[in-house]
Formats: C-alpha cells, structure tokens, sequence
C-alpha cells in the first residue's frame, strides 16, 4: 500500500497574542486525555492524527496511527475509514476491557448499526460517530469525513465518550461552503488592504506581498475546518491590477496559501478580472465568444491547475460597480461565465458568477428605475443557459446587505440554474464590528424562507440542490444536481481577537455552522461558540455567563435594526463608510438607495399596482403578500410601500410613533447590555473583557447619535411629536 507521511504542517501558533478564538487548547481536552488509534491514509487524516498528538501531549492520552493491516491497540477512540477497516485481531487478547479485541468489537459494532440503520454511504464529507462498550468510533467513508468527525467531538467533548453519547450521523446540506475575502494584495488608496474589513490588516497579504503568516494561516484553516467551511476565495471580487496577475505570474503566491489551506480541507479559489486577457494577457479584447479569449482562458487555467491541482475555481464580479464584464462587447452574463466554466471544466473546477449587478450610476430623479429589480432584471431571463460548473452566487437580498431586507427573488426565478446564496458575516451595514450583532438569526430566518410558500422548499434547499420537490410548484424547479450553496464575506483580520470585535467571532463560527446544517437553532450555535470559546466549565459561574453572552447577543441584530433604518427602508447610513446615521446622505445621489421621505410619508412604492413593479419578481404567494399594504411584514413595509406617517400599523401604533418607540427602545437595550458585560469582568478573559467594553462604549455612543437624529429628522419632517413627550431635539 502507497504510503503517505507527508509532514503537516498544524498550527505552531503559541503566539499568546492571537486570540485562540473557538479552538484554545481546552477545547480538545477530552480528546487528549484518551488513547486514540487514526487509522487511514492521507493529508486529511494526516492532520486528524495531529490534532489528536497534539491534545494527547498536553493532557496525557496517546495518538497511533495504524494502518488497516497493522494490530490494534488498546483505545478508547478510533477514527477510521468504512473502506478500510482495520483488520479484526482475535488471537490471544491480553486481557482487559478495552483491550485489542474490544476496540475490534466497538469498530465492527459501528460498522453493523451504519448499516442496519441504512444510512451509508456517508458520503465525501459525512461521518458517523457512535459509542460501543467504552469505545467511541469515528467512521467516514473519506478522510474529509475524518476531520468533521473529530471537530464534532470536538464539541461534544466529554459527553462524546459518556455511555449516553447516542449515535450520530452527520452529512453537510451544501456540498460548497465558503468564505470570500474581500482582501487586497496591494494598499487600496480608499479601501485599504481589505475592503470592507473591520479586524486590521489581511492575514494573506501585507503591503503588496504575501503576508507569509503561515501559523496564523494554518490556525485560520483549522478553525474554518472546526466550523465546517471548505473554500475560501483568498482576494477582493474588486480585482485591481496588482491582483489580477494572481492568476498567472503571481500564481505562486495563491498557491502557498492553498498549501496552508489544504490539510483542513479547504481549497482555494481566486477572484479573477473579467477583463485579465486584455489586462494580463495583452490581447485586444476580452470578448467572451472570441476564439483567442477563449484560448487564452483555457491556456491560463491549465496552467493554474498545473501548480495547484485541486484548485475550486474563479469568482467573478463583472459589470458591477466598475468593474469589466461581458456587456462591454455586447454579451451577456451567461455568455461571459460559461467561458471560464468552459476553461475549468476539464479539472472540475466551478466559476462563482456573481448577481451584484445593477446600474450605480442611475439620476435619482427617475422614480422608475429600481435597483431592487436589477440581479433579476439581467439573470432570471438566462436560466438555463449556463453551463454545469457555473454557480450564480446571489447576494440573500435584492439590495445590497441591509440589516433587514426581503429574500431575493432571483433565488426562485432559476430553476435551471445552479444558485450559491451569499451572506455578509463581514459587519458592513450590521456595526462594522464596533456594534454587538450575531447575524445568525438573520440568516437562519432567510434560510428557512419558502421562496414559493409553505410549506414547500426553502432558500437553504434552493442552495443545497437535489431533487426535493417539496414546493409542488412547476417554478420550484430543482433537478438532482448539486446546489452552489453557501457563500459569505469574511470579517477576519490580522486583528488579535481575528474579527475585532471579540464576539463577532460567533458569526464566523455560526456561518459555517448554518452552511452544514441550515436547520440548527441560532441559539444553539450560541451555546456550542460559547462552551468552545469560553469553556464555562473552568469559569466560576458558568450559568451567569453562558446566560449574560445570551442576554447579550441572542436579540442583538434585532436590536441593531431598532436603533438604525426602519421598517426594512435600510441605508440612511454616511455615504462611503456606511458606518453612522446619515439619513439623507444617500438621497440624492447615483447609488440607487433611497428612501422618499416627505413631509407626509416614507418608503419606497415598489408594488405593480402603483410603484416599481418589483413585487411582480416574486411567484405566489409573495407576490400578493408584498403588494398588499395590509399583508406586508411590517418589519418590510416601507421596503415595498411609501405611507403616511399616520398609517396604523397592526400593533396599533403609527409609523411615526413606531420610529419613535423602536429607537429609544433600541438605546435602552444597548444601555442593558453594557450593564450586562460588566458583570463578567472576572468571569472572561480580561484581554477580551476590555476589548468588549471599548466596543461597547463605542456601540452605545453610536446607538445614541442613530436614535437622535433618526427621530429628529422624522419629527422635523413630519411636525408630529412624540406621544410621550421624550425629546426628538
Ligand atoms: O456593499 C457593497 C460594498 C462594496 C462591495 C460590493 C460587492 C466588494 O460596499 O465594497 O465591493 O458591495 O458586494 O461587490
């Protein structure tokens, strides 16, 4: 049997100044404390049986790899593939109870309940854990499945090798979960080294050159692994000119992180310029159906699968916000992606197209044009026409990331289409990371959103593919093949808590966790962050903490979205940063975000029967739902209506009065939380308690200034006070 035993490289970060995140030592500490036999073949297992060393050497347990013809030993964990199964030894035990013939029994045992529960194969990444006498076994049928399986011991802990540990079988819902790096290789004189970034500098590029932070990479790649991420795109979907030659002469240096990124699983991708075979190439034209193009494509990308061969593909922003794309020559997006599909098919890579596609330069004048309709205005006519290995990633809302915002209506218009949703777990328009705001809740409800009525299949089965025809519906479309799943912006940093804000760590964390299983509870990866992250058990009152990070963060975007833009308007944020209340600072301007508010109303008319027409993107029942000013979710109803100031909403109150309560309401609540986080001084670690307590001090201010000028700019639009007398100033 071919043998490898190439070094991994596992984090060496002992750095005490990176902050451990949800992987301190701790976390692996019943794991490390047992005698563990990995037996397969492999990178991926190669790393397992590190990780297992690793916590080994610091609790006192043991970690052998075995290959399948070697012996068993005495174990209380094994990891092994179902393909290879190590051999049964039952001559001669010594004696004991869990000796050689024991772990033989648990792993045969394991084998036996997969099979009667009928729940093979497990699948590229899927595993199974189970507990037979006083063994736990770990089974996959590929060494991905290995490395899930350790982290989902990971957070069981000891419960993992209690006698109640039922049997779990896990499966990923989407095949592709991924992080986008919005990072730049060069200083962007505006944007800086990574755009949109709220945690310091990149941890993959520094001042035009690779950063070269191999451990922080690595404890990078293991954490992403530990939360069930598998691709990473490692540079903005802005590609400047520095960037754009990642693809050709600075290959190398995307190649090196793929090496980093590779024995956790995670495979690399590259955001490319449309326009690289004029730009980087030389050639007189990037026209998607010229015959050159296409060459040039296909020789460039043989060229990127030479180097790095299990490389995922391109991502791609075209004709969006500046940047080059199809239209230039007269074609379309479909045309534009199935020539790079086309140049990655032969190694299976896949293109990212992205649906971020809308006119930023539109006269604020034209109440007809709506940057709500433009992702499905350009797609929903070409469904069906791109190829296999192209995956239209579409932003989870028509506007761009707003704290409130309804389900796209492209995600039910492509049936034909391989459809990747995309989040932002980067905190552009959520408090950039100076605000309090666990996204998972957000997201849990757009990914449980039946893009056709319930019950029928949600946005997180558009995602994940398959043939589930639960939406009955000819538009529901499906097919059997694999979704283009999950994709969000990453908020990581060279910051030392990696998302400066120590807690929006928890939305990385829960990202990733949603991806695998769209169904878990927000609270639940709650909990699961905190008992990883803070290891209560060791904290002198673990209820009072585990209670106050829930008290502080269960409700948070909700909070986030009282004190900010109301009933789903979104924007009213300064113009550029999008940091802070400016309530008209995009009104006035090319960028398509607006909010009408006069004298007497606010909101946008986006209904067929007297607005934009954009409720007609959406299929039954949406479609009536959004239009009917009765109907409408309140928390979205000045995203499809424009009403009065006086129109009563169903709780009885007025839109105005409602603006009024919710910011002052929305101050209170941080008022609380501020309280709340004083009360674990003591109780976390103080590096993090003082970075907390700064943000917060930063979030209250802030919250402050929304309240304010949110009430009165509508008091002064509207010359109706408060009826509670509260100052609007
Ligand atoms: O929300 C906008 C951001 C841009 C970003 C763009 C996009 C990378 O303000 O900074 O560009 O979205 O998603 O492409």
């Amino acid at each position: 049997m071919r043998r490898h035993r190439h070094q991994v490289r596992v984090s060496t970060l002992d750095s005490s100044d990176v902050h451990p995140a949800w992987l301190p030592p701790e976390a692996l500490r019943a794991i490390g404390t047992r005698r563990t036999l990995v037996c397969g073949e492999g990178t991926l297992v190669d790393t397992v049986h590190a990780e297992v060393e690793r916590a080994a050497n610091r609790y006192g347990g043991s970690a052998r790899r075995i290959a399948p013809e070697t012996g068993l030993s005495p174990a209380d964990l094994v990891f092994a593939l179902t393909r290879e199964l190590p051999a049964t030894q039952s001559d001669d035990p010594p004696p004991g109870e869990s000796d050689p013939a024991v772990v033989s029994a648990a792993i045969d045992a394991a084998k036996a309940e997969l099979g009667a529960a009928g729940v093979e194969p497990l699948g590229a990444e899927g595993f199974a854990v189970t507990r037979h006498g006083e063994v736990t076994v770990v089974l996959a049928d590929a060494p991905a499945g290995l490395l899930y399986g350790l982290f989902e011991l990971v957070r069981l802990g000891e419960s993992g090798f209690g006698p109640a540990m039922p049997a779990r079988v896990c499966r990923p819902a989407m095949a592709r979960r991924m992080l986008d790096h919005w990072d730049n290789v060069d200083v962007h004189p505006v944007m800086g080294q990574v755009e949109r970034g709220y945690a310091g500098g990149s941890i993959f590029w520094r001042d035009g050159r690779p950063r070269r932070d191999q451990a922080r990479v690595t404890a990078y790649a293991r954490l992403l692994a530990a939360c069930g991420i598998n691709a990473v795109s490692v540079n903005n979907v802005n590609v400047h000119a520095t960037e754009a030659r990642l693809l050709t002469e600075r290959l190398d240096d995307v190649a090196e992180l793929a090496d980093l990124l590779r024995p956790y699983g995670i495979r690399v991708h590259l955001a490319v310029s449309f326009a690289a075979p004029v730009v980087v190439g030389g050639l007189p034209t990037a026209d998607p159906l010229d015959p050159a193009v296409r060459g040039w494509w296909a020789e460039t990308t043989s060229r990127v699968y030479a180097r790095i061969p299990d490389f995922g593909g391109y991502l791609v922003k075209a004709d969006s916000e500046g940047q080059p794309g199809p239209f230039s020559y007269g074609r379309d997006h479909a045309d534009g992606a199935n020539l790079l599909a086309e140049a990655l098919a032969p190694y299976g890579g896949v293109v990212h197209w992205r649906a971020f596609v809308y006119n930023h330069r539109q006269d604020w004048r034209d109440r007809s044009t709506d940057r709500a309709r433009a992702a499905y205005d350009h797609f929903a006519p070409l469904d069906g026409r791109f190829k296999d290995n192209v995956i239209v990633q579409v932003k989870h809302g028509p506007m761009d990331f707003q704290p409130r915002e309804p389900v796209s209506p492209v995600i039910a218009a492509m049936p034909g289409t391989r459809l990747a949703v995309e989040f932002q777990v980067t905190q552009e328009y959520t408090g950039q990371q100076k605000h309090v705001c666990y996204l998972a809740p957000w997201w849990s409800e757009i990914l449980r959103f039946a893009p056709w009525g319930e019950p029928g299949r949600t946005v997180a089965d558009v995602a994940a593919g398959g043939s589930d025809q639960a939406g009955g519906s000819d538009q529901a479309g499906g097919g059997d093949r694999t979704g283009g799943g999950l994709v969000a912006v990453s908020n990581v940093g060279d910051d030392r808590f990696w998302t400066g804000h120590p807690l929006a760590q928890a939305n990385l964390y829960a990202f990733g966790r949603l991806c695998w299983d769209p169904g878990l509870r927000p609270q639940t990866v709650l909990d699961e962050w905190i008992d990883l992250t803070f290891d209560p058990a060791t904290s002198p009152d673990p209820e009072l903490l585990r209670r106050t990070l829930h008290e502080i963060m269960d409700d948070s975007w909700r909070t986030y979205e009282r004190y900010t833009a109301p009933l789903g308007v979104g924007f009213m944020v300064r113009p550029g940063q999008h940091y802070g209340p400016d309530v008209d600072g995009y009104e006035y301007t090319p960028w398509g975000t607006y909010h009408f508010a006069d004298r007497d109303g606010v909101g946008v008319d986006r209904t067929r029967a007297t607005g934009t027409g954009f409720t007609g993107q959406y299929p039954s029942p949406w479609l009536q739902v959004y239009e009917s000013l009765d109907h409408c979710p309140e928390e979205l109803l000045l995203f499809f209506h424009h009403v009065p100031y006086t129109h009563v909403l169903r709780s009885g109150s007025t839109v105005i009065q409602h603006i009024y309560d919710t910011h002052f309401d929305g101050v209170r609540e941080v008022e609380a939380m501020c309280r709340r986080w004083e009360w674990l001084a003591g109780l976390v670690d103080p590096t993090v308690h003082a970075r907390v307590t700064e943000r917060l001090t930063e979030q209250l201010r802030c919250a402050r200034e929304w309240r304010d000028q949110i009430n009165a700019y509508f008091h002064r639009k509207s010359g109706i006070p408060d009826a509670h007398g509260r100052p609007l100033h």
